[in-house]
């Protein structure tokens, strides 16, 4: 495959690592990588990107290289793409569809295949209406227009082609819904522990944080996407807490909507975690992008105001050391650790520890000394700060998490402060 960059004015910076990242994808869905053409530009053309003059020499380049495919690392419209394959000869993608045909071969789950045809389908669907209403200029043209006598052969074809798809979707859908339905309510009824979801950047490590933590062999591969289901499993932190951890779908810059919506349920997790933990590869030479592509995300998710820890991972890997320096007085509060070397894990504990603390109902209560169930049930639930005894009860201050607190509150057993 050919790569093809145009670097837009006042996008200069990131134009490189981009590039990387295409040549990445396009080798994680199993493509070689022949050259690059790039280009600088004021702003796209609106007809094929790049420009005419652009095509000619696209064109050139990928005939030297023998290259089957142009990869745009930009999206395209339905019309420029159609432009593209006629002005160069062969079939051209951008980014999206690369995306999409990595996620389409990583999924495992029925769940996880369904989200991605879902998302391929409603990619296509434009792009075949882009094609009939092509058509339906060329059948005007023709001078059959008026009444009924205006559809062209082709543009029946593509009416049926987009009636299928359409249907095929809600199919989908409604099969997906029956999945979905049933996972929410599993994630829901988690209800008796704190839970905890790893995001991040593809490839950032979050597998092998959840490897770490969880004893888990979750695949682990340097590659992007290699996750596209959630994982719940159990992570006990050193000093006594129990939570539950989910490793979630790599997130990527300009991430396709499509698949931000399908995926939606699969991203449940996050949205119902009480801690986020952001791991970002600060290996990386474009940490910075990966963060704020992460919090893009997030917001999406209407997940921006949660609680989230930064997690630097992958230190052992970091080679310039300045360059890291800067990374790390722009985010003072990150975690450091390295999966992979399992650095790092005590401070990492402490930290969710103390955060999920900060979650817990302070309650003051008094118990009767005779009342053995419920003190069984606070010095196993709660944490005790305060106990008096005072005449033939105790007076208990504790902290403990909010699910037990309503459950007190529930049975009479206390009144919540
Ligand atoms: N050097 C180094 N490599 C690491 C570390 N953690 C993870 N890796 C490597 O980074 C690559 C990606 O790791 P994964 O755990 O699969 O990353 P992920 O975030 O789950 O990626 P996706 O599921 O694809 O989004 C693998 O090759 C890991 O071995 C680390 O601490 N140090
Ligand atoms: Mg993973």
């Amino acid at each position: 495959m050919l790569l093809v960059g145009v670097e837009l004015k006042g996008h200069e910076g990131d134009f490189e690592e981009r590039q990387r990242e295409l040549a990445m994808l396009v080798k994680t869905a199993g493509a070689t990588v022949v050259g690059q053409v790039i280009q600088r530009r004021e702003k796209p053309d609106a007809g094929s990107y790049v420009g005419e003059g652009k095509v000619v020499e696209i064109k050139a380049k990928a005939e030297e290289l023998e290259a089957d495919t142009v990869v745009f690392d930009h999206d395209l419209s339905p019309a420029q793409v159609k432009n593209l394959e006629k002005g160069i000869g062969m079939k051209v993608l951008d980014r999206t569809e690369i995306i999409l045909d990595i996620f389409a071969t990583h999924a495992r789950s029925k769940q996880a295949k369904l989200q991605v045809e879902v998302a391929q389908l409603e990619y296509t669907m434009p792009r075949l209406r882009g094609q009939w209403q092509h058509l339906e200029k060329i059948a005007g043209a023709r001078g059959t227009s008026g009444g009924m006598g205006t559809r062209g052969p082709g543009e029946k074809q593509l009416e049926v082609d987009r009636r299928i798809a359409r249907d095929q979707i809600v199919a989908l859908k409604r099969e997906l819904k029956e999945i979905d339905t049933r996972k929410t309510r599993e994630v829901k009824a988690r209800g008796e522990n704190f839970t905890v979801a790893l995001v991040g950047y593809t490839n950032a490590g979050k597998s092998t944080l959840m490897n770490r933590v969880a004893h888990t062999d979750v695949l682990v591969e340097d590659k992007l996407f290699s996750t596209l289901d959630t994982k719940t499993h159990t992570w006990k932190l050193r000093g006594g807490m129990k939570v539950m951890a989910s490793d979630t779908v790599g997130f990527i810059r300009a991430l396709p909507h499509h698949l931000v919506a399908s995926f939606h349920a699969t991203l449940e997790e996050v949205i119902y975690a009480d801690l986020l933990l952001h791991v970002v590869d600060a290996s990386a030479r474009d940490a910075v992008g990966h963060i704020e592509a992460v919090d893009a995300v997030l917001k999406k998710l209407k997940c921006e105001d949660k609680d989230r820890l930064l997690v630097f991972n992958k230190l052992d890997a970091v080679k310039d050391r300045m360059e890291y320096e800067v990374l790390r007085r722009r985010f003072p509060g990150a975690i450091e650790i390295s999966a992979r070397m399992g650095n790092g894990m005590e401070s990492l504990d402490e930290e969710v520890a103390g955060r999920l603390d900060r979650r817990l109902v302070d309650i003051s209560l008094e118990v009767s000394v005779a009342d053995g169930r419920l003190l069984a049930y606070l010095a196993e639930n709660a944490r005790v700060t305060e106990r008096t005894l005072d005449g033939e009860a105790w007076r208990i201050k504790a902290r403990l998490a909010p699910w037990h607190a309503s459950k007190l509150q529930r049975t009479g057993g206390a009144p919540v402060k």
